[in-house]
């Protein structure tokens, strides 16, 4: 009797470790991203496959759908995309995100990240960790840090440099409702639309104005479509986050889920590094081409945070106050 438990017991364990071992590989996954590879956030995907590729000797595929397409367009539908499975890989923004996982909307919060080494200081410490299993939480495994970078304003109508100079003009958002109170708040009229929506509204003047990373605003020459004033404001950043469904991480061996992730690892900090070093080139791209760029005084940087704090009160407990308050003491004792 007991031999023939123990025998059915190690059946059952070989049936079951067989199965695991044998667990179907798909042919190809497929990473869904909004931009595509003439973008540093493309190009961060672009890597990620690579280097997986390479490292699995050929085992592992994956294919990268952009400009939303796995979801029609509507990038705020991607995570519950992968969540659902429909999706298997991303690198996504946490602007896109944030309807899904309200941590999220921490990175959106205006003027909390004044420089590169406040964004590292977030992803790097606590909070980021917070962050990430806030992600985990809702169905969804991250595994590395990329970035879509500092958005700034530009608009077909008028320098600004206070807040009054956005009074009454249409600012193309998109994420979460947060950007609605932002805009809101500063007196300008905020509409919510997807990316590929943005540029033909540009282009019509259905919008006066969009806010984006500079090298989105030059790879897309959003100047060709009368965006010719520029603020460098700094007001947000969006790390990239490069992740994988629960449904098919936990297909991967152990083996492979390392080296899925030190894949991504070192795909986002190779595209950190690169996008950073290119900005310089990149804004004098932009002003060559004849756009008006604005910067700040440090009077007329104070009065656009005075005039978003209502967004902190409103958003900090939906972020959960804990995590504000981990990412604001990251902040300031970040190293410069
Ligand atoms: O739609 C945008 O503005 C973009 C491309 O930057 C994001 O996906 C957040």
């Amino acid at each position: 009797m007991l031999n023939r438990r123990t025998f059915m017991a190690a059946a059952a364990a070989t049936l079951l470790f067989s199965s695991v071992a044998n667990a179907q590989y798909k042919d190809e996954y497929t990473v869904s991203t909004v931009l595509p590879s003439a973008f540093p956030w493309g190009q961060a995907a672009d890597k990620w496959v690579e280097l997986v590729k390479e490292r699995s000797e050929g085992r592992i595929n994956m294919k990268i759908y952009s400009n939303s397409q796995l979801v029609s367009g509507d990038q705020t539908k991607e995570f519950s995309a992968m969540r659902s499975g429909l999706i298997d890989m991303a690198v996504g923004s946490t602007i896109n995100w944030s309807p899904q996982v309200p941590e999220l909307n921490l990175f959106s919060l205006p003027f909390l990240m004044p420089d590169n080494a406040a964004i590292d200081a977030i992803t790097r410490g606590e909070a980021g960790k917070a962050v990430f299993a806030a992600i985990e939480k809702r169905g969804v495994t991250p595994l590395a840090w990329g970035e879509n970078g500092f958005r700034e304003l530009s608009n077909s109508k008028r320098t600004i440099s206070q807040p009054s100079d956005l009074d009454g003009l249409k600012i193309r958002v998109v994420g979460s409702p947060l950007f609605q109170d932002t805009f809101t708040a500063l007196g300008a009229n905020p509409t919510q639309m997807s990316w590929a929506d943005a540029k033909p509204a540009l282009t019509t003047g259905a919008v006066d104005g969009q806010e984006n990373p500079l090298s989105v605003f030059d790879v897309a020459r959003i100047d060709q479509v009368g965006q010719t004033h520029l603020t460098l404001w700094h007001y947000m950043a969006d790390p990239l986050v490069f992740a994988v469904s629960n449904r098919v991480w936990s297909q991967f061996s152990p083996e492979d889920q390392e080296l899925l992730k030190q894949a991504a690892i070192d795909a986002g900090q190779w595209e950190i590094e690169k996008s950073r070093a290119e900005l310089d080139a990149t804004l004098a791209a932009i002003k060559e081409r004849g756009v008006e760029v604005t910067e700040l005084t440090q009077e007329q940087h104070d009065a656009f945070v005075a005039a978003t704090q209502s967004v902190y009160e409103k958003w900090t407990p939906r972020i959960g106050e804990d995590l504000v308050k981990q990412a604001q003491k990251a902040v300031a004792e970040r190293q410069q």
